[in-house]
């Protein structure tokens, strides 16, 4: 590990987070509870934080940012809402878990489907995980298949199944898969190339019968943001349809993010199954999937198909969803989300062109990836063709100029709805800054 780095090439003091860090590294394997958070693609050691408001956060030294990584995309109203910590704090008063039935759970449940009816029903866990992992087993018991299709770069979460050439934090890591996952448990997984119709044509020609679902980032965000090509998800729901498979659309990033009912309104393509999670917990632990009713209906106790979690719909993480998704009811909202994401693309792009640096973005609403390449990136080629060393010296320019960016080039900024014109404009100073710098 290296040395105790206590201050940034800015001056700014980092003495506690690297105290805590090398506390950290004897206690948390690479001092961290999840491996993205390292700071490993992009060098150094990560900052500890404090606090968050709105659209910024403190590290342990009280160094402040501005925050385009937002906890990986729960916090779509910025950190520390006063309606989401007044609803947390009103849901422990009275207990912090019960293990048992409680209202809030109906209260979440209805408001989800309200704003995403594909979801007839559904089922509150802990995690993007649990949930994706759960959605897996309802289809293969839904279909008596044990095939699934997913697509490469895609990130669903860390269940064996899915761990086969995962986009998040194990691209990262290029681990393409990953040890302890058994032979076993990744045969049953068919990657497919997405926007790639064909691909998945294939694989489906070549397991006929066998698929039980196809499971897509119906906007990717795990190789970086790439928007789904025209017609492919449209070209997916009618082969899963016509294969009889399950189309499961995991919007664990893109639920309620990039339209008030999801990828799934904003495409106008219904899935079978969907996976939730981030946004439904506004920052508190929460997954869920949920669909057609005839499939839910399979999930224990109604149905035969187990599925179980101590803390599944617990009162405080379940407060603090209500209260974001009734926050995002506010008119003009999305509109404002659009405006300030709008800008800070546009800005981006000129900043990247003062300085004559390469730069291929990709935005849909409120999430956007600058790839340090030239582009077009439409696919997992196109991300992995951008130059990680530049993306990490331009990360750590833009650290030392107040700036926190998510520590990958293979993750998507967020936008929430405390960023404004200042938040942007300060990040376009800095940035005209960075790339001017690695221009040099
Ligand atoms: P969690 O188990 O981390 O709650 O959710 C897994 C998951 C499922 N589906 C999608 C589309 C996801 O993006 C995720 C998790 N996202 C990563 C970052 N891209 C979480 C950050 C981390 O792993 O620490």
């Amino acid at each position: 590990m290296a040395g105790i780095q206590a201050t940034s090439a800015s001056g700014a003091v980092r003495t506690k987070s690297a105290e805590l860090f090398a506390r950290a590294v004897d206690l948390l394997p690479g001092g961290v509870d999840s491996p993205v958070r390292a700071f490993g693609p992009v060098g150094g050691q990560p900052l500890f934080i404090e606090r968050g408001q709105g659209a910024r956060i403190l590290d342990a030294d009280g160094n402040e940012y501005i925050d385009w990584m937002c906890s990986w995309g729960p916090l779509i109203l910025g950190h520390a809402d006063g309606r989401v910590v007044a609803a947390v704090t009103d849901a422990v008063i009275s207990g912090t878990s019960f293990g048992a039935p409680n209202r809030r759970e109906v209260e979440l449940a209805a408001l989800v489907r309200d704003r995403m009816p594909s979801l007839e029903m559904m089922r509150f866990v802990s995690s993007g995980t649990e949930a994706s992992m759960s959605a897996l087993r309802l289809a293969r018991a839904a279909t008596n298949r044990e095939k699934i299709i997913k697509f490469r770069g895609c990130y669903h979460g860390h269940a064996d199944s899915l761990l086969v050439e995962a986009g998040s934090g194990a691209l990262t890591l290029g681990i393409p898969g990953t040890p302890g996952v058994t032979r076993g448990a990744a045969a049953g997984t068919l990657v497919a190339e997405f926007n790639d119709a064909a691909s998945v044509e294939q694989i489906l020609a070549a397991n006929a019968g066998e698929v039980a679902a196809i499971i897509v980032e119906p906007v990717a965000a795990n190789m970086g943001v790439v928007p789904p090509a025209g017609g492919f998800l449209q070209r997916l729901r009618a082969l899963a349809s016509s294969h009889g498979a399950l189309l499961i659309f995991d919007e664990v990033i893109t639920g309620f993010r990039v339209a008030p009912g999801g990828a799934q309104a904003l495409y106008g393509v219904v899935p079978d199954l969907t996976v939730l999670g981030k946004i439904i917990g506004g920052g508190m632990p929460v997954g869920a999937y949920g669909g057609r009713r005839d499939l839910m209906q399979l999930m224990a106790p109604a149905g035969p198909v187990y599925q179980a979690g101590t803390l599944s719909g617990n009162p405080a993480a379940m407060a603090a969803g209500i209260a974001t998704l009734r926050a995002l009811d506010a008119p003009a909202l999305y509109d404002r989300l659009e405006a300030t994401s709008a800008m800070l693309e546009e800005g981006l792009r000129a900043a990247a062109n003062a300085a004559g640096a390469q730069l291929a973005l990709n935005r849909v609403g409120s999430l956007l990836t600058p790839f340090f390449t030239a582009g077009p990136v439409s696919g997992y080629a196109g991300a992995m063709s951008a130059d990680t060393s530049r993306f990490a010296a331009f990360f750590r320019a833009m650290l030392d100029r107040g700036v926190y960016l998510p520590p990958s080039q293979f993750e998507a900024w967020f936008t929430s709805t405390a960023h404004g014109e200042r938040e942007v404009e300060a990040t376009i100073a800095a940035a005209r800054q960075a790339f001017a710098g690695l221009a040099g």
